[in-house]
């Protein structure tokens, strides 16, 4: 974004005279802005001598036409398209919950059927998001459906420490037609990335939302076109979405977000049946192989009479190739209880449990559970929510006993809790909400999670207890503020450090506002006030409402350098 060419946000909104208008100074949070991606897929396909093919630069143009997906009004009426620069940012009509989605439309050109993709787009995709990370909330790509799990895994393990949502989604009519499911799944899409922070790499189709590693697409006629055979959804999309926090991964670190390219294209999927040769196997071993997903029989079997064959695995393992053992049936996982199982663990093959061979594909360590992508191995789990003695006493004393119920106590009472707990910087009390299966990176009535208190108060260590606990940089309360907005009030400058080094940014808006905020902390001499928002990342020379900079209202040079060189 060019910033000269952009009128600053306020004027934008005052031309706005709608009656729907939300007054951006009551609710800061009403906007959400999405950057969607568009790499093709049958979403934005037409026929071509009667076969579908992707059709370039009418997308945008249909969407506007749509008012689902589009309210032109309320674009007229603030200026959208000036402030933005161009005509592919959109806007959604008002939410359920007076929120607005914007978003950018981003077309890649050549636009591909996804049986095209390969290797170096899933890269451009990754870049693009990196690129653009701290100016949108969430991120949608919309691609073909015959690769988009393939893409999703991929994608799922070259973001490291994502703290935003990525939401993949297409469709299996094009959207230009009168029947189509383009423009339900683009619509939730949207609703779910402007609104939810879930920090995962995501597929939403036929209103649900899945695990982008535990996909796999089952059917090729049918608007439910993808299973997750063995994780429930993310989230749903019915009456009201409901999102699974309990779910959802977090990516406990204190590490900023980055896309790793590298992906080593020496790997294969080698399925195994009934006759198969070991010249075959053999053939599909040879260098530069260097890893390979071998789908076996039911909980990972093979013949454990073919000593041919064995020996050929072993020789491959022996020699420094990975080899995964992934399971053909939809569902379930390989586990250890078969001789004929047994034989390719002692060739030196790897057990995949219940990843989907999509997913054994890209993820690099096998032995470790690194997107959610396999499940855990649940034998001596601790603590489960009926065995919280607090909970349950609670649930006695108003008759409640079952499992939805208990879980709705739950939810209810450890915000509050928690928040309690950090205000006082007491961990072990957050580890015991833990152990009683409470999240602690949800938020109170109020949308304040125990990041903002901890921020609030202080409590560095509790600050860095809580992000390796689930926390997100990136919760806004109900009055739009993130932990770092706090830190930066209550001038707190090691939790600011640490929030800026897990990736935490102000907003665009609030950055272009900033400049008469460190006006009027200049003309009051405020020199902490002026480091501590330029540790944040805001901008000393952004102008105020005159046109003036904190630094030409601080007027000494001298200061000026003490303030750089800060
Ligand atoms: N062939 C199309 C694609 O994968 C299928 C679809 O999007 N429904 O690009």
């Amino acid at each position: 974004f060019s910033r000269s060419i952009n009128p600053p946000r306020m004027k934008r909104l005052s031309s706005c005279n709608s009656i729907e208008c939300v007054d951006p100074v009551t609710s800061p949070s009403a906007e959400a802005r999405v950057l969607v991606i568009n790499t093709g897929g049958t979403i934005g396909m037409t026929l071509h001598d009667n076969v579908l093919a992707p059709k370039a630069n009418a997308f945008v143009k249909q969407m506007r036409k749509l008012p689902v997906v589009h309210d032109e009004l309320y674009a007229q009426q603030t200026r959208l398209y000036d402030y933005y620069g161009s005509e592919n940012t959109l806007v959604l009509p008002l939410s359920k919950d007076n929120k607005r989605i914007i978003y950018t439309i981003l077309e890649y050109k050549p636009l591909l059927d996804s049986s095209n993709m390969t290797t170096d787009d899933w890269g451009r995709i990754g870049k693009d998001i990196e690129k653009n990370y701290e100016n949108y909330d969430g991120f949608v790509i919309l691609h073909g459906t015959d690769t988009m799990a393939y893409t999703a895994s991929a994608l799922s393990f070259m973001c490291e420490h994502l703290g935003k949502p990525i939401i993949l989604t297409g469709s299996q009519v094009p959207i230009y037609e009168m029947r189509n499911d383009g423009r339900d799944n683009l619509l939730g899409a949207l609703l779910i990335a402007g609104q939810f922070v879930i920090p995962e790499v995501c597929l939403y189709f036929y209103n649900k939302l899945y695990r982008g590693n535990r996909v796999t697409k089952v059917d090729a006629g049918s608007f439910n076109a993808f299973s997750s055979p063995n994780l429930a959804p993310l989230a749903t999309a019915e009456v009201d979405i409901t999102i699974n926090w309990d779910t959802v991964w977090r990516a406990n670190t204190t590490a900023k977000f980055q896309v790793s390219t590298e992906l080593n294209r020496n790997v294969g999927l080698l399925r195994l049946f009934p006759g198969i040769t070991s010249a075959t196997v053999r053939a599909f071993l040879q260098p530069p192989m260097e890893g390979v997903v071998l789908e076996t029989y039911g909980s990972g079997n093979a013949p454990d009479n073919r000593l041919d064959l064995l020996e050929e695995l072993k020789k491959a393992t022996d020699s420094g190739v990975i080899i995964i053992n992934c399971t053909q049936c939809l569902r379930g996982t390989v586990s250890a209880s078969y001789a004929t199982g047994k034989v390719l663990m002692d060739a030196g093959l790897i057990a995949g449990g219940d990843m989907t061979p999509e997913a054994a594909l890209k993820a690099q360590m096998m032995a470790q559970n690194l997107r959610g992508e396999m499940s855990a191995d649940l034998a001596g789990a601790k603590l489960c929510l009926s065995d919280s003695r607090f909970i349950q006493v609670i649930a006695k004393s108003l008759s409640i006993s079952c499992k939805e119920e208990l879980e709705a106590i739950r939810d209810a009472l450890t915000p509050p809790l928690a928040c309690a707990a950090a205000k006082i910087g007491d961990k072990e009390a957050l580890e015991a909400i833990k152990e009683m299966g409470g999240n602690l990176f949800l938020g109170d009535y109020d949308g304040r999670t125990p990041l903002h208190i901890a921020a609030c108060e202080g409590h560095l260590e509790l600050v860095e207890y809580l992000l390796n606990h689930g926390a997100t940089v990136y919760a806004k309360d109900r009055y739009g503020d993130t932990p770092l907005c706090n830190a930066v009030r209550f001038r707190h400058k090691e939790v600011v450090k640490l929030l800026r080094k897990t990736g935490a940014h102000f907003s665009r808006d609030k950055l272009e506002e900033a400049g008469t905020e460190l006006c009027s902390l200049a003309a009051s001499g405020d020199l902490e006030g002026l480091k501590i928002w330029s540790l944040a990342g805001a901008d000393l020379n952004e102008t105020g409402y005159d046109g003036q900079t904190a630094i030409q209202v601080v007027g000494s040079r001298d200061t000026y350098s003490t303030l750089i060189n800060y």
